[in-house]
Order: structure tokens, then C-alpha cells, then sequence
């Protein structure tokens, strides 16, 4: 293995795991528009690109679309298999923004990044019309930290566009979900809003096929309930489809560990290679090269596991 060339190792990988883990990793198939990735593979990383003024770890620096479209060339060069792209910031109390500003933000990114790169868009939104505005404008994925909701527009753009779909778990919303997070046992909790989700979006006219999962860490959960989802992980591979991870310097790992955000990518990487182990598909990440580097180590001890 040419260690020094991270296609190869790629490839390598790629062929161990498929030799090696099929047994316990049933093969999935995951659809998003004109994109398609067989699992199991190499664990994908989708970098983050917050096109806002006030995200926690990054906001303003890529406010500028011109900024923000350099970044993604950046992230997608660093080696990210796909970017997530977000107009409107998610954090804990965040003030939300009009639906006209969010895609203000994030079309023009989305139309210059389409023709310029290979990997899919994800758009982050929780809003219907964005989502199909960004469908149209290249991305290939919604990322839905609102999959918690009861109207079934969202479920209807994706089965149009045959979009990939993150359906992510969350208490409450932005604005209220770390007011005081109640779970009577909060992994069968976010499995059983997970059957509820796949049930209700393949109404919608959703496939399986194009559905990840997210058990959304932080949003609506203490630090011992994002303790508890991660150590869990194993337990919704059950589920047969592609677990996307979102630990990446999260408040969480400051509050356990007393780390400032700018010093919370050592913890930010041991949650990414742990997911990865127990069978996360995708990690989400701010720090794309480290994670890329973290988690390729990390298939490569797991392929030489007896
Ligand atoms: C937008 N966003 C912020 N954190 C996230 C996470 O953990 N997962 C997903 N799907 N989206 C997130």
C-alpha cells in the first residue's frame, strides 16, 4: 500500500473491507440524484461550509460568497467527498433567518460549486423551498436537522429531485433544544424517531436507498446523552442504512473536557475514528484533512482485525 498516495489507499481499503467486513457490514447503497456510493467503503467525509454571519465554530469567515466558494474548492482539495452547505446557523439559540436571505446565501455558492466540483452538494436547510431551490441549483442532498417535523413538504422535494436525505434527530428546535433535554432513554428513542422517519418519508415517495441517518449529537441532548448516541452507534447499523457522525467541536466536547473551540479537534477525531469503528458512514467535519487522515488510519488497523 502506497501510503503516500490517499487514492491507493483508498482503493486498498476499499478491497480489504469488502473482503473483510461484508459478513457484518451489509452492503447498502446509497442514491443521491446522479451520485451513488456502495457501502461498504471507505467512510465519507463531508465538509462543512457555514455561508453565515453567526455559526458557532466558523461563522462570518465564509459570509462572502466569493470566500465561501474558495473554501469549498479548498475542502473538496483537502479531500472531502462531499461539502454541506448551510445559510442559515443551527447553533443552540441561533436567531433564524428569512427564507429570502437564507437562499440570498447559499445559491449563488451552490451554483458556482456545482460546476466546479465532482463531489455532491448537501444543502443544510430546514426549509422546504431552499431545499428545492438548491436541488435546482446542483446540490444533491438535503440535510434536514428538521426531520422532526410533521408537514410532509420536505419528504416531497426529496422524492422529486431523488435527492439523497439526512434525517437527522433533534429535541425541539434551534432555538429551544438545549433548554433542558428530557429522554426516558434516549438511543431507543432516536431508533424508534428513525423507523418513524423511514416509514413516513417512504410515504412521501422517498426510497430507502436515498435516506442517512443522524442521531443529530447536540441538538436537544446533554453532553451524557451524546455520550450515550455515540456509544450506541453499533446498534443502529441494525437499521441498514449509511450513520452520518457530527461531533466536530461541538460544545459538548468543551464542556467535558474544559477545551475552547479552537482546541477541540484532538476530541473532535477521536469521536470521528470511534464512529467510523463502531460503522458511522460519513462524518461531518470542519477540519477535513486531519479527519481524512484520522479515519483512513483507522480502516487500516480495522482491515487487519482478525
Ligand atoms: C447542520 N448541522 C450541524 N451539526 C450537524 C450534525 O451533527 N448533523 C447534521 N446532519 N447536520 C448538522
Amino acid at each position: 500500500m502506497n501510503v503516500q498516495n490517499p487514492v491507493a489507499v483508498t482503493e486498498v481499503l476499499s478491497r480489504k473491507m469488502d473482503d473483510r467486513t461484508c459478513s457484518i457490514r451489509k452492503p447498502m447503497i446509497l442514491r443521491a440524484r446522479q451520485f451513488e456510493f456502495m457501502f461498504p467503503r471507505p467512510a465519507l467525509v463531508m465538509g462543512i461550509l457555514n455561508v453565515t454571519p453567526d455559526s458557532f465554530a466558523d461563522g462570518g469567515r465564509y459570509a462572502d460568497p466569493r470566500a465561501a466558494v474558495d473554501r469549498g474548492l479548498e475542502l473538496v482539495e483537502l479531500g472531502a467527498d462531499c461539502l454541506d452547505i448551510g445559510g442559515e446557523s443551527t447553533r443552540p439559540r441561533a436567531v433564524p433567518v428569512s427564507e429570502t436571505e437564507e437562499l440570498h446565501r447559499v445559491i449563488p455558492v451552490i451554483e458556482q460549486l456545482a460546476r466546479r466540483i465532482k463531489v455532491p452538494i448537501s444543502i443544510d436547510t430546514m426549509k422546504p423551498a431552499v431545499a428545492r431551490a438548491a436541488l435546482q441549483a446542483g446540490a444533491s442532498v438535503v440535510n434536514d436537522v428538521a426531520a422532526n417535523r410533521a408537514d410532509e413538504t420536505m419528504g416531497r422535494a426529496v422524492a422529486e429531485a431523488h435527492a439523497g436525505y439526512v434525517c437527522m434527530h433533534m429535541q425541539g428546535t434551534p432555538a429551544t433544544m438545549q433548554d433542558h433535554p428530557v429522554y426516558t432513554d434516549v438511543v431507543r428513542e432516536v431508533r424508534e424517531f428513525f423507523l418513524d422517519r423511514m416509514r413516513r418519508l417512504n410515504d412521501c415517495g422517498v426510497a430507502g436507498d436515498q435516506i442517512i441517518l443522524d442521531s443529530g449529537i447536540g441538538f436537544g441532548k446533554s453532553s451524557e446523552h451524546n455520550l450515550q448516541l455515540l456509544g450506541a452507534l453499533r446498534s443502529f447499523r441494525e437499521l441498514e442504512r449509511p450513520l452520518l457522525v457530527g461531533a466536530s467541536r461541538k460544545s459538548f466536547i468543551g464542556k467535558l473536557l474544559g477545551v475552547e473551540l479552537a482546541e477541540r479537534l484532538p476530541a473532535s477525531l477521536a469521536c470521528a475514528c470511534l464512529a467510523v469503528e463502531a460503522g458511522a458512514q460519513i462524518i461531518r467535519t470542519h477540519d477535513v484533512a486531519e479527519t481524512v487522515q484520522a479515519i483512513r488510519m483507522t480502516e487500516a488497523i480495522l482491515a487487519h482485525r482478525k
